[in-house]
């Protein structure tokens, strides 16, 4: 094939840049040895943006060794400072390219430009963060008597390998780098397949950053060929993972035989509970924003509603109001709150279980059908009159669809929200603190909103419980799932003098 590594690309607000095509590798890019290429599709036309060097094992190989070197001569041993460097300039320059990271994300993902300026914001916060970190790894001194001096101290892994999905391919990406490279790591990244344009585009910002060559290595190709030989690989010492439970799961599997630290942050049927002294106009938008924020792409999602009996048919009526007049359409179109689904795959994933659903006896309130026949845009859809053993509440869907179920009292609403395989987030609405902290202490989830939904922050520490993952992404958590710890133990002599 002879793809340019570079290609122009127009943004649908008329920008245009030029998208590298290539494997990152060694802080350049280069074609894939096998000059294999895949189409990437703009999921609000079905169109074609471009083509981009697929990546094989071979190419994994490559990778690892530069990685591999780059971690053993130079960035494992930099002073920490130097890294911080790094990454506050690598925030500096996404905050420079927001604006056509933003639309580069908009139009590979399709999530409306809302959610992407959101994201990059996010990114640009992340990475300052993790520039924080960097010169603030601590060891311990430990007390073991007076003829020894022991202490510990943390130190890198090795070569990280990073596997990430496509409902935030930028977030992502500095969910991974970010805290590998603060504590000395190096990485060799695959972006999902349907989304590997805005990790390119970044990498050059990594360069720009100064961050050396080899530290930061991405191939874009497919799981089961790049996604496999990362967690197979002997010099690949974790294997970092955000997708489906399914694949988490492989991933263990396939990594157990080299013994490699694994973390997973998987899928999720949050419980989002409204209580009936709640504000409910504010709860009402606060549902919204949790279920069709990010076109229902996000991992936490709340797609479980559940409304205290005394105000169900008031928030229900209120819901359908208000989810009818969230804007879907054209990600790059001004109010424009939902975008595109990602792939044709989630298209139809979503629409089945809009027919399992019915299928199912629940009732359709709102939506309930594609928007439009170009493009895999969805109405946001309430389905309500659900119970607890319906397909459409126990399964993850990934999309604008929400189950609403009716609940009397706080017992019964934590049974239910415990009911799950799953155990990532979970909302509660009240004004009642005591209620809030009490059902707060009693749900299963790795993080739990008060009064509000989707809502990050960069020190805050996120991850699942169950099959929801293991291992916590942000703030200090994210710091221990790229170091080990090692622990010197020194006999003294007794004095001489
Ligand atoms: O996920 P996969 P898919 C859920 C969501 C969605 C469903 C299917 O419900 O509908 O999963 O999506 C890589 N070894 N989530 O199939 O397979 C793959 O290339 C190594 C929830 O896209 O988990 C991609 O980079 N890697 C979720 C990444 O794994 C492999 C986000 C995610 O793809 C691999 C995404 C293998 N054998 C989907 N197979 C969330 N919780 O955020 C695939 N991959």
């Amino acid at each position: 094939s002879s793809l340019n590594l570079r290609v122009p690309v127009t943004l649908p607000n008329g920008v245009t840049y030029e998208q590298p095509t290539g494997l990152f590798i060694n802080g350049e890019f280069v074609p894939s040895r096998q000059h294999k290429t895949f189409e990437v599709i703009n999921p609000s036309t079905e169109e074609e943006i471009t083509h981009v060097y697929e990546a094989r094992e071979d190419d994994v190989d490559v990778a690892v060794a530069a990685a591999k070197e780059a971690f053993d001569n130079g960035w494992s041993q930099s002073n920490p400072e130097d890294r911080a460097r790094g990454l506050f300039k690598l925030a500096d320059l996404i905050e420079e390219h927001a604006e056509t990271l933003a639309g580069i994300e908009s139009l590979d993902n399709g999530k409306s430009l809302l959610c992407s300026r959101a994201d990059v914001a996010l990114v640009s916060k992340y990475l300052r963060s993790c520039g924080g970190w960097a010169d603030k790894l601590y060891g311990d001194v430990i007390d073991t008597g007076k003829d020894y001096f022991s202490y510990s101290v943390r130190e890198p892994l090795g070569v990280c390998g990073q596997i990430i999905p496509w409902n935030f391919p930028l977030l992502m990406w500095s969910w991974k780098v970010g805290p590998a490279l603060a504590t000395g790591n190096t990485v060799v990244l695959k972006p999902a397949e349907a989304t590997p344009l805005s990790a390119l585009y970044a990498c050059q910002l990594v360069q720009e950053a100064g961050i050396p060559r080899g530290v930061v290595n991405i191939l874009p190709g497919f799981g089961k060929i790049v996604g496999e030989r990362l967690c197979t690989h002997p010099n690949v010492k974790k294997i970092a993972f955000t997708g489906s439970t399914a694949t988490g799961r492989h991933i263990m599997k396939s990594a157990a035989d080299t013994i490699k630290k694994v973390t997973l942050e998987l899928g999720g049927k949050s419980p989002n509970i409204v209580f009936s002294d709640a504000d409910l106009d504010k709860a009402v938008k606060s549902i919204a924003f949790g279920i069709f924020y990010n076109s229902g792409e996000v991992c936490c999602a709340g797609s479980r509603v559940y409304v205290q009996d005394t105000v169900y048919d008031e928030v229900l009526e209120k819901f359908k109001e208000y989810t009818e007049s969230l804007v879907v359409g054209d990600p790059f179109q001004k109010d424009v709150f939902q975008g595109a689904q990602t792939s044709q795959m989630q298209l139809d994933k979503i629409l089945d279980y809009v027919k399992i659903g019915t299928n199912e006896g629940a009732r359709v309130v709102a939506g309930g059908e594609r928007k439009g026949d170009k493009g895999y845009f969805i109405k946001p859809t309430i389905f309500a009159d659900v119970s607890e053993d319906m397909r459409i509440v126990k399964e993850e869907i990934f999309g604008p669809i929400v189950t609403v179920s009716k609940f009397s009292t706080v017992d019964e609403v934590v049974s239910a929200a415990n009911d799950s395989v799953y155990g990532l987030a979970a909302g509660i609405h009240t004004k009642d603190v005591n209620k809030a902290i009490n059902v707060s202490k009693r749900i299963k989830a790795g993080t739990i909103w008060i009064n509000t939904y989707n809502d990050f922050h960069q020190n805050v520490p996120f991850g699942g419980f169950n099959s929801s993952g293991i291992g916590r992404e942000m703030g200090a958590a994210a710091l221990d799932n790229y170091t080990q710890t090692k622990s010197v133990r020194m006999s003294i002599d007794k004095p001489q003098y």
